[in-house]
Formats: structure tokens, sequence, C-alpha cells
């Protein structure tokens, strides 16, 4: 009988094997989200980043259902035959009964199976479908909710699936679904309902009250067991969504949810405690020479300041060589993202920065979407400018270097003041009459449709930052994620991350944040809080995460103005900071991407689907789990180059005396760099000395 041992549910210690005898031949996986090849947030990133290790755990045997788009379909999907008989009658059989069900294999890392379910093509079944789900389920969906319609017609094309591909297979296999969010989550319901024999997991990425109620002025986390959420969600007028979610959550063999913060609230909100936190992983790609990142970080930047310089022309007033950049990144939910209080903190750090006659400034970026007219014409024009300054000087740089090619064909030494004649100068002067502007930078590169009532813009007008030649701290709004194709920043979402110096992510309601994890593995440090799930699990899991680059924001203890100085002063000491210091603060950030990569957290969910087939076949399988210990939970020390001293731990950013070389630098991070901490080894328990701190396994 297969055996499996399970983790605590914050433990990083080691999961147990399943005995031999167990036969992945003999189980089939099923993921299913609404955002599978269909990009609309992070759930979208968890699945195509994890795909690559779950398809070598599961090989053929692992399948991704999610929604037929066709625009999706002809960029990310290869249409094939289905894979195997089973699944091949499957199909047909629903084909032939109305639906239009597709198989093919997904373009990315590990190249996935998926399924994808065309649910405007059953849209003909949503009455029946809804009168089913009020009879069986006691669940009413309003016709005017275009989404909870889809998630009715969505899942029970998932239930019709899993329970057609079960009664065609001759010898049924165990078959795991997992399902993520309430968009998916009928299915789940459907088929506990319909009593299919299928292990379920419900993995929730939020919970729908959690983010309307943080989203009004509501103090959220001290009165998460106050709450009477039919009330509070009926007053929202999403009871019918919430009953999908919660109907999910109390039905399925297997609850998680993806960070321990969310899991508190799940607990409270949807009425049961998850039996697995989940914490969210990324696919990280390791550069064979350790400083490769560095180069990128550089070669990246390069590309920014270009833009900076289109868009500040004829105000390029600052040294573009002491200019930080940070940047927000993410749906655009401002207050629950934290614009706000970043935005009140930018402030404050113009003024400090003013007030200190700092050389340093500040361009910080606002990458959020928002209903859009196209760019605006200044921001274009910028651009256009700079483009034509550069042809310019091309131009005068080959006519001088023609001149000096004649005279040395004549073999004179050429007379410099001779070099550049009268036209030169007139093209020059016209290039730098045509950079005169009667207006500031713009603050936002699109044309808002809704300007007048933009939370960030309102926000900007209020505290007065309006890229002034006085302002240290200059913004930029570009309310439309970022493309290589774009005629203004032509750089993807990841070159822009790496060009960046600082992330800053203050986010209030935030399960897990996907984004401070990038900069992470990317070796940029960042800003998130501890109310946010990613921040949580970095403060459970390395000693001093400042150290690293990884600033947590208290937003859970203190109120929003003291939250906010405590960012100002982040911000404040960040810019302090010299280049070398950046440069050992990179480094270290970087040694921090094993905690977050798949092949580790990966364990997580392994341990999630173990518990599900004993729960769903207790007769085949059995779940032990792992007693808990108190000593349960891994941290990275901190690193080697901080010196231990109280007073010097004060300041966990690196500090080194200005002036030395910046290879020493390098020479110090390689040394330290024998000391990263191999999470890839089986974890078990750390030692801890009498002090509680973890003593580090001998070094070989
Ligand atoms: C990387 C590059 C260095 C460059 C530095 C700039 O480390 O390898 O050549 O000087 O980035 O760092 P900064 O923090 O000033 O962008
Ligand atoms: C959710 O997406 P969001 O940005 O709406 O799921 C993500 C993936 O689990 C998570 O990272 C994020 O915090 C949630 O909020």
């Amino acid at each position: 009988m297969p055996l499996a041992r399970s983790l605590s549910v914050t433990s990083l210690s080691g999961l147990e094997d399943w005995d031999e005898e167990f036969d992945r031949e003999d189980a089939i996986l099923f993921e299913i989200a609404w955002e599978v090849s269909n990009k609309v947030g992070g759930i979208y990133t968890v699945i195509q980043t994890k795909a690559r290790l779950t398809c070598e755990e599961w090989g053929e045997n692992y399948f991704l259902v999610g929604p037929y788009m066709e625009s999706n379909v002809r960029t990310q999907v290869e249409l094939i035959e289905p894979c195997n008989a089973a699944l091949r009658r499957t199909i047909d059989k629903m084909n032939s009964s109305g639906c239009k069900v597709y198989f093919g294999r997904w373009l990315i890392e590990g190249s996935p199976y998926v399924i994808l379910l065309d649910v405007g093509f059953t849209a003909w079944s949503l009455d029946r479908w809804k009168s089913e789900l009020w009879e069986k389920c006691g669940i009413g969906v309003p016709w005017f909710d275009r989404e909870a319609n889809d998630a009715v017609l969505f899942g029970f094309l998932t239930a019709w699936l899993l329970g057609e591909y079960a009664a065609q297979c001759d010898d049924p296999p165990h078959i795991v679904a997992h399902f993520h969010e309430w968009l998916s989550g009928l299915g789940l319901v459907l088929c506990r309902q319909r009593q299919l024999p299928i292990a379920t997991i419900f993995t929730t990425h939020a919970t729908l009250l959690g983010r309307y109620l943080c989203a009004g002025s509501v103090d959220f986390y001290n009165n998460l067991a106050e709450f009477n959420v039919d009330k509070e969600a009926g007053d929202r007028q999403i009871y019918h969504r919430y009953c999908l979610e919660r109907a999910a959550a109390r039905c399925t063999h297997v609850f998680t949810t993806v960070s321990q913060i969310t899991a508190i609230e799940a607990e409270h909100l949807l009425k049961r405690k998850p039996d697995f936190v989940t914490p969210n992983g990324l696919n990280v790609k390791k550069f064979s020479a350790m400083h490769e990142f560095q180069n990128l970080h550089a070669q990246s930047k390069a590309r920014i300041q270009e833009f900076v310089r289109g868009h500040f022309y004829g105000h390029l007033d600052f040294n573009l060589d002491k200019t930080v950049f940070l940047f927000i990144a993410g749906r655009y939910e401002f207050s629950n993202k934290g614009a706000d209080i970043f935005l009140e903190a930018l402030a404050r750090l113009n003024y400090l920065l003013r007030v200190n006659h700092s050389e340093v400034t500040v361009i910080a970026f606002f990458i959020m979407p928002a209903r859009t007219n196209n760019f605006n014409v200044e921001t274009l024009k910028g651009q256009a400018v700079r483009k034509q300054l550069w042809d310019t000087a091309q131009t005068v740089k080959e006519r001088f270097g023609k001149k000096l090619y004649e005279s040395l064909l004549v073999g004179q030494l050429p007379d410099v003041s001779k070099m550049l004649d009268k036209e030169d100068f007139t093209i020059m002067k016209r290039a730098i009459f045509a950079t005169q502007r009667q207006c500031l930078p713009p603050v936002c590169t699109h044309n808002m449709l809704e300007d007048s009532s933009d939370p960030i813009l309102n926000c900007i007008r209020r505290i007065g930052l309006f890229n002034t030649s006085q302002d240290r701290v200059k913004v930029i709004f570009h309310p439309e994620f970022l493309s290589s194709t774009s005629p203004l920043l032509p750089m993807d979402y990841e070159e822009f991350v790496r060009g960046c110096h600082l992330g800053v992510f203050p986010s209030y309601y935030e399960p897990w944040g996907y984004t401070p994890a990038e900069c992470t593995v990317m070796g940029i440090p960042s800003i998130s809080t501890n109310l946010s799930g990613f921040g949580c699990f970095m403060e459970e899991h390395i000693a001093d995460p400042s150290a690293y680059g990884i600033y947590i924001l208290d937003r859970r203890y203190r109120g929003v103005d003291e939250s906010c100085n405590q960012l100002t002063s982040f911000l404040f000491q960040f810019c302090q900071q010299s280049r070398r210091q950046r440069i050992i603060q990179r480094n270290r950030t970087e040694r921090l991407s094993d905690l977050l990569d798949w092949r580790y957290l990966g364990r997580y969910y392994i341990s999630a689907r173990h518990m599900a087939l004993a729960k769903a076949f207790p007769d085949t399988f059995i779940y032990e789990p792992q007693e808990p210990t108190s000593a349960t939970g891994f941290r990275y020390p901190r690193p080697a180059s901080v010196p231990p001293s109280p007073a010097h731990s004060l300041h966990s950013s690196p500090h080194h005396s200005e002036g030395e070389d910046e290879e020493e630098q390098y020479d110090e991070d390689l040394e330290a760099e024998k000391d990263r901490v191999n999470i890839r080894q089986p974890l078990n328990v750390p030692n801890r000395n009498k002090n509680n701190a973890v003593v580090l396994p001998e070094k070989n």
C-alpha cells in the first residue's frame, strides 16, 4: 500500500517519498483553472511556471483543463489528437453531444497536455444547468453576472469531462483533480455531488470576500473573526459567487491556499481551515556565470535610461548615473496593492532628498493597466525627439569622421577647431531648439479614459509630484502592461524588472504576491509587507531579510501613517547606498532564489495530492502526517558578510567604505557564495543550539 508522510503547514523540512509500490501509471492528474493558457493574473503564473516540474513527475498522465479562447490558442497552443484512447472516446462523446472540446499541447516549458472547453459553444445549456445547480446545491446565479455564468458553464463542462473520462476507462485509474480558485470550483462541487471516484483538491489564491472587504475602508485583519460573511457578500452583490467558492472549499477532500495569512482569512471567511499552505514558486533559471544577472541589470538599465532621456527631454537636468529606478506593477487595485501609500511615501522622500541636498534622483514607475486611449502625443514626441538628437549626433559624427580621414590621407594632423563647420553647428542648433518644451514631462504615458477620477492621477495631483526640476522624485505612470513591441518602452516585463533598482509592493491585500518573488529570482531587491504571503514567507525563512534586499514593511501592527513613514525610511536608506553596496545587495538577493524554486516548493503540491488520494481511496492509499515539532521551519542565516554586532545589525544593508574597488566586492561575495545554503538537498528539521539559533550543517 503506498505510504506517504506530510509536511507540517509551515515547515520546509523534507517530504518522505512514496513507497516504491506506488504506480504512477495507475494515477491521472487533472489540474483545472480558468487561467490555463489564458492570462488574467497570478494563477496563470502559478500554473505556467509549475508545469515543467509537474510534467516531469506525472509525464503522460498530466492534463491541464481550461477555457477555449481562440486568440490564446492561436498563439500558445498546438492542437493535436487526444493522446490516449479513453480520452479520445471522452472528447468524441462530448463533441457529439453539443460541446466543443479541444486537445493540444500548451507551448510552454514542459509542453503539458491541455484540454480546452469552449464555454460559449455550450451557452445554450446555461439555463438548464443553472436550474440543476439550484435544485441540487441551492445556489442561484443571476443572469446579469457574466463571469459567474462562465463559471457555471465551465464547472458543468469540467464535471462532465471528468465523469465521462472515468466511465470511458476500462480499468479506472486513480484520478486526482486539482481545481484553482472559485471560477473553476463548481466542477469540484459537481464531482462530489455526483459522487465521482475522484480525489479533489481546491486551492484558493485569494478569497472573494477578502478582496472586496480590503478594497473598502474596513479594518480587515483586526475584524476577521467578526464579519457576518453572508451579509457582507450580499451587500456587495457577490453572494452567489461566494456560495460557489465556499461550497468548493467545503466539499473538497483537500483544501489549500497560497500563504499562512490567506489560510487564516479562509478559515474565517470560508469557514474551513486549509489542510496545506502551497506557497507559489517560480521556474528559476540559473546562469552558468555567477554575475551574469548583474550584467543583465546593467544592459536593461541602459535601455530604461534611453527611455528616460526621451521622456524628460528639455528637462534632463539630473544625473542619470545617480538616478535610482523604483517600480510598482500589477493588477490596478489602488489601495489593495499599496499604490496609495507608495505615492504618499514618494512625496515624503521627495522632501527628504531635497532638504538633504541629495544628488540622487528617483524615478518611480507605476505599471498598472487602466482604461486608456493609447499613448499620449507628448510622450511619443519625447522618444521622437531623443531619436532625432541621436540621428543628428550620428550625422555630425560622420561628417567629422570624413574630414578627419581626409586630413590623415594627406599626411596632416587635423586642425580640431575647423573640424566642425557652420553647417554642422546649424544642424546641431536646430536639433537643440527642437528639445524646447512648454510643458513638464508627463506623469502619465497614455490618454486615460477616466482621467479625472483615476486614483493614481488624483493622488499625484494632491501631493503635487509633477516632475518639476526641483523634484528629486519623478513619477511615470504607464497604465498598460509592458511589451517588447511597444513604440515607447520596448521591453518586456522581465527585462524591465532587471533594469530597475528596487521593486516596491506595499500591498494591504496580497495572498501571495508574485511581483517581489520575481524580483528576488532576478536579483533585484524589493519591498513587500507583513500582510502579503510572500513577505510573511520570507520573514519566516530568513534570519535578516533586509540584509538580503528583502524589505518587509509592517502594515499589520502599525497605522497607515506609521507604515508610510517606515516605507519612506526604507526608500531614503536605499537611496543613500553607493553603487557598490547595491551590487553586493543584488548578489545577496539573488542567492535566495533557490527558496522560491518550484523544485523546492513543489513538494507541498505533492503532499496535497497524496493526502487527497488517501482520503478518496482509503483502501489503496495511506497518508501519515509528520508529527510537527517545535523546531520545524528552516531559516536562512544572515549573510556571512554582515557584521554580527547589534550596532551594525541595525543597518542590515551592506556597508563598505566608498572608493573600494568593485572587483573586491565580487571577491567578498564569492566568499559568501561558499556559504550558500543548499536547500535542494533533502532538508531535515534543522538543529538549533540552546539559544534557538539554527546550526548549519557542516560544510563538505
Ligand atoms: C552591474 C554591472 C556593473 C554596473 C552595476 C550598476 O553590477 O555588472 O558593471 O556598474 O550593475 O549598478 P547600479 O546599481 O548603479 O545600477
Ligand atoms: C492572486 O492574484 P492577485 O494578484 O489578484 O493569485 C496570485 C497567485 O497565487 C497571488 O500571487 C496574488 O497575491 C493574488 O492576488
